[in-house]
């Protein structure tokens, strides 16, 4: 009796072993990948951005203008898990992340991971701004 218990007990920590080491490998995705996105006078800069499929994205905006802008992922995001920080104002559906207020001088992040490659159009649905950017997914 003794020995099936502490038996389980080798089992059950080599199982929260894997799982820690599971929830740390994710926590620090070696293949991170950051792209820093700048909007100035009414416009994405750079207009287009590459990423890997499978590992964690970081976009960061940075709004060098001083009005308003938005980010709207056409189709990125859609049922896509997405952490939002930084001081921009999102608004999520029933699909995930619709859009994304970042005041003028702010500065906000997105993480995701991308699943499906393909080259993603995202803009800004201000009135008369069109702005518009990519993102493509390898
Ligand atoms: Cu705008």
């Amino acid at each position: 009796m003794m020995r099936s218990t502490s038996q389980c007990l080798v089992v059950a920590l080599t199982v929260l072993l894997f799982l820690a080491l599971g929830v740390a490998s994710t926590l620090a995705d070696a293949n991170r990948q950051e792209v820093r996105i700048a909007i100035k006078a009414r416009a994405f800069q750079p207009a287009e951005v590459t990423v890997q499929a499978g590992h964690e994205v970081v976009l960061r905006f940075e709004n060098h203008d001083v009005e308003i802008h938005a980010f709207v992922p056409e189709k990125l995001l859609e049922g896509v898990p997405v952490e939002v920080g930084g001081s921009g104002a999102p608004q999520f559906g029933d699909r995930g992340l619709i859009r994304l207020l970042i005041g003028g001088g702010g500065r906000a992040e997105v993480r995701f991971v991308p699943r499906i490659p393909g080259r993603y159009r995202y803009r800004c649905d201000l009135p008369g701004h069109q702005m518009v950017g990519h993102i493509r997914v390898e």
